[in-house]
């Protein structure tokens, strides 16, 4: 299952670089990639949207709903 979730905290390729290690360490069977100009986030999982966000989440950056 392909997920997008706009983080509009995503300043630079550092908030990319974060993201993708804190939803690979928790998932690593998480396919994820950052787009940083346009703030999109790219995940292909199957757990669940709220499991990623939390994960997003919890690395200080904000997900819009
Ligand atoms: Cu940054």
């Amino acid at each position: 299952m392909s997920i997008t979730f706009k983080v509009p905290s995503i300043a630079c390729e550092a908030c990319a670089k974060t993201i993708t290690k804190a939803v690979q360490s928790e998932k690593p069977e998480t396919a994820i990639s950052i787009d940083v100009s346009t703030k999109i986030v790219t995940v292909e999982t199957t757990v669940s949207e709220e499991t990623i966000r939390k994960i997003i989440e919890g690395t200080g950056h904000t997900v819009e709903d």
